[in-house]
């Protein structure tokens, strides 16, 4: 059986991480977190994305719907104002982990209500860069759960 890619989708001010706000992020970078993901994935494929552009994290959630298992998704800042990144959300009909690097929770006002929670399986946050692994391995739990189920 081909098993479906998972996606990690990653949004604005992200490929900053290393210099962004270290106290907050860490001094971890995009590219070490990908690195992670590939790893914890334990051999099954990851498409790996971050954009600074709505459009184009909502082109990744459609291209997702029609090929991907589950969506790991940071959407940073968007995920408190965007409309459409939400619209696109909804329409995936598989797992969602939505992911915070930093707890949200504890931070300015403007960071604690995410739109994306409306329609996220799961929520991490708070557990720093190491949170991407741990999404990933929770989510093709989740997923194998589901093929499990389908495949017989
Ligand atoms: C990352 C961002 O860029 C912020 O806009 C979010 C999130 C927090 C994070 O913790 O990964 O509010």
């Amino acid at each position: 059986m081909i098993m479906k890619p998972i996606y990690v989708l990653n949004g604005p001010n992200l490929n900053r991480l290393g210099k962004r706000e270290p106290e907050i992020y860490g001094s971890t970078t995009i590219a070490e977190i990908e690195a992670w993901c590939h790893e914890a994935a334990g051999g099954r494929a990851v498409r790996f994305h971050q954009t600074n552009a709505e459009h184009q994290l909502v082109d990744w959630v459609h291209e997702a719907i029609d090929e991907g298992a589950g969506i790991v998704i940071n959407p940073a800042g968007l995920s408190f104002r965007s409309i459409p990144l939400l619209d696109a959300l909804k329409m995936f009909p598989a797992p969602i982990i939505e992911l915070h690097i930093s707890n949200i929770h504890r931070r300015e006002e403007i960071y604690h209500h995410s739109l994306v929670s409306k329609v996220a399986t799961a929520v991490i946050a708070g557990l720093g860069p190491k949170g991407y692994p741990i999404a990933v391995r929770a989510l093709i739990d989740m997923v194998d759960k589901v093929d499990r189920v389908e495949g017989g």
